[in-house]
């Protein structure tokens, strides 16, 4: 059949020009034509363009982006400003949306208590009643991506319709382009599709302006995802949260694992090797300044696909090749790497700083603040408060900026390569003020499985709600396990038994703080952390075995600071970071427990792993009769 009677709502709604047409058409692929189809005539755009690999298709996303006002010139070459939708401080669009956010599930299938869920046809019909004509007035594009190199093995593919060419631009900046990858697929229906729309827009910058119809709707069925009324990329770009919560729920059926992880190359001082790293911590725990920590190289800051190889070890892909990083407390001293990529001149979006005189500002950043300025609540002046009288800070606490990977000087050379990087080790970490030392290893892969899935948290401004509230997000990716809990965990435990060489697993925490609620920890001492984690895949240090796992020696701790830092790292600091606090560990595996019988099916291992636990701590009390117990105390 003629392909072109795919398209044939939108060839007589005469929104697409035969250019285009015939970009679609050499994809030989009736199934994107027909999903191309529906969502335009359902959308209803004014006009339709498809956009190839080829640099000028990229060049018109990005110019598009700055005319329409979605992203505003600053004064460094390639920099842009972009802002999402603010009312007041509870209601925006600056932060994921985690209670419009479901899944759509049909009668008999698994409804998480953790995430929320809607009836597959009562959601759909919600959805596409607000879907309808969204994009009046607008242009719809329509990418196609690749979730991973080229050419790999891990990769997955992506076609993205959006009307807004912000998310195209930093799509441009995070993913891969995949218009030749989609020619490749040879008419097979193996790719996920995300339908966006910013829906109206209000203002100047244009942001939207229903935010009480914001939806984000994942249907596991079709591996789509349809999400309207918003901008934030947590939103609304289809290839990052959107994504991987159709990746678990792929993987989960497979032999493979999609994490909300950062890939790392730890490059130990003379010693002339590098190792992998993986690590999940939720979002705005620090996950991005590990992934970029001084004279280490960054594969990823996000989101990893790991699969077993043939040589025994896990690979791990990233998904993405940029970040959209939170810039909150990026400065000069704390973040030297990430400063300096964002502040000379290369393609880079801001997005809800402060913006004076083409300079961006944004909080923590270790300069005057400004006494007025732009910003995400348009103009700002010092002192200002929103409708209800809350303050409105000069930037979000949620800012970011989004760059590519490969254009930083710390850029692994195997961050495209089709085989991932070997991972040698996988960081568990949450922002937990006075529970877990801040490093601890695993004393097996199950264990680690363990470590990952009673991660704990306070929220952050990453989500829209309250913050500091302690959560639980296992293995970090809480928000994303569309699929049973307890398979979920199986499966990470069937995967490390698999291999030959599994990952060692290590737990840590940058956020304890002392009874005065100071940090006991300065901002770069995590590369002490990662470089000891480092030394223990190659057997360089020895360990203390606690009841909860290996610590540090302290005169290999003393030595790693001296010489990474030039910081001298003391007995007092060792002892107050490193002491087993009991009652508040045994609470935690109380509350840990608490939650997974919310669930069922969750496997054996898990809950002897945890009567173990506490059996050794409740021991330990007894055995010492005190409640905190210093590192010292052990042999
Ligand atoms: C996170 O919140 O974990 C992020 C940013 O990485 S978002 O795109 O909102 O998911
Ligand atoms: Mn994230």
């Amino acid at each position: 059949m003629d392909l072109k009677y795919y398209l044939k709502d939108i060839v007589d709604l005469n929104v697409i020009d035969q250019e285009n047409i015939k970009k679609l058409e050499a994809l030989n692929n009736h199934y994107i034509l027909e999903i191309i189809n529906e969502y335009v005539a359902l959308c209803k755009p004014s006009k339709v363009t498809v956009i190839t690999d080829s640099q000028d298709d990229i060049n018109y996303v990005r110019n598009k982006a700055l005319e329409l006002g979605e992203e505003l010139k600053l004064g460094i070459e390639g920099h842009t400003v972009h802002f999402d939708a603010f009312v007041n401080m509870s209601n925006h669009d600056q932060a994921r949306d985690k209670t419009n956010t479901k899944v759509l599930i049909s009668a008999g299938q698994y409804k998480s208590p953790w995430i929320n869920t809607i009836d597959r046809e009562e959601g759909l019909n919600e959805i596409l009643k607000i879907m309808d004509g969204c994009m009046r007035e607008h242009e719809c594009v329509v990418r196609f991506f690749c979730l991973g190199p080229k050419n790999s093995k891990f990769s997955l593919l992506a076609l993205q319709l959006t009307d807004s060419f912000y998310v195209c631009h930093s799509e441009d900046l995070l993913y891969r382009s995949g218009y030749e990858e989609f020619r490749k697929l040879d008419g097979s229906k193996k790719f996920f599709s995300f339908i966006h729309s910013s829906g109206e827009l209000t203002g100047k910058p244009p942001v939207t302006k229903n935010l009480d119809k914001r939806r984000v709707y994942i249907d596991l069925q079709e591996g789509k995802v349809l999400t309207v009324n918003n901008q934030y990329a947590g939103n609304s770009l289809g290839l990052k949260k959107l994504a991987l919560r159709l990746a678990i729920h792929k993987s989960n059926n497979e032999d493979w694992l999609a994490e909300h992880d950062f890939i790392l190359g730890v490059h130990p001082k003379g010693k002339n090797r590098v190792s992998y790293f993986c690590g999940a911590y939720p979002s705005a725990c620090g996950k991005t300044s590990t992934a970029m920590l001084p004279n280490q190289t960054i594969v990823g800051d996000d989101i990893a696909y790991l699969r077993p190889w043939n040589d025994g070890y896990a690979h791990a892909v990233n998904i993405e090749q940029g970040i959209f990083g939170i810039i909150k407390d990026v400065n000069l001293n704390d973040d030297p790497v990430i400063w300096d990529a964002i502040t000379t001149p290369r393609e880079t979006i801001f997005s809800n700083i402060l913006v004076l005189n083409g300079i961006p500002y944004w909080l923590g950043d270790g300069r005057t603040i400004p006494e007025k300025g732009m910003n995400f609540s348009t103009n700002w002046v010092k002192n200002k408060k929103d409708e209800n009288g809350k303050e409105i800070p000069h930037a979000h606490p949620n800012a970011r900026y989004t760059i590519r990977i490969e254009e930083l000087s710390n850029a692994d050379k195997n961050l495209h390569n089709p085989d991932g990087v070997p991972i040698e080790g996988i960081f568990y970490g949450g922002r937990d003020s006075d529970t877990m030392p801040p490093i601890l290893e695993s004393f097996n892969w199950n264990h680690g499985v363990f470590l990952g899935a009673s991660i704990e948290s306070e929220t952050t401004s990453a989500t829209i709600g309250k913050e500091g509230v302690r959560d639980a997000s296992p293995m970090a990716n809480l928000d994303f396990i569309v699929v049973p809990l307890g398979k979920y965990l199986e499966n990470h435990k069937n995967f490390g038994e698999r291999l030959e060489h599994p990952p060692k697993v290590f737990a840590t925490n940058y956020f304890l703080k002392n009874e005065d609620g100071k940090y006991l920890n300065g901002m770069l001492d995590k590369l002490c952390w990662v470089l000891w984690a480092e030394g223990r895949a190659h057997g360089d240090y020895g360990a203390i075995e606690t009841p909860i796992g290996y610590i540090p020696k302290y005169e290999d701790l003393k030595i790693l600071f001296e010489e990474n830092l030039n910081k001298t790292y003391t007995k007092e600091n060792y002892e107050q970071q490193f002491s087993i606090r009991i009652s508040k560990l045994i609470a935690k595996l109380n509350r840990i427990e608490n939650m997974y019988k919310k669930e069922d099916n969750v496997p054996q291992f898990f809950w002897n792993i945890s009567e173990e636990l506490n059996n050794k701590l409740n021991k330990l009390a007894s055995e010492k009769g005190i409640d905190i117990v210093s590192p010292f105390q052990f042999k």
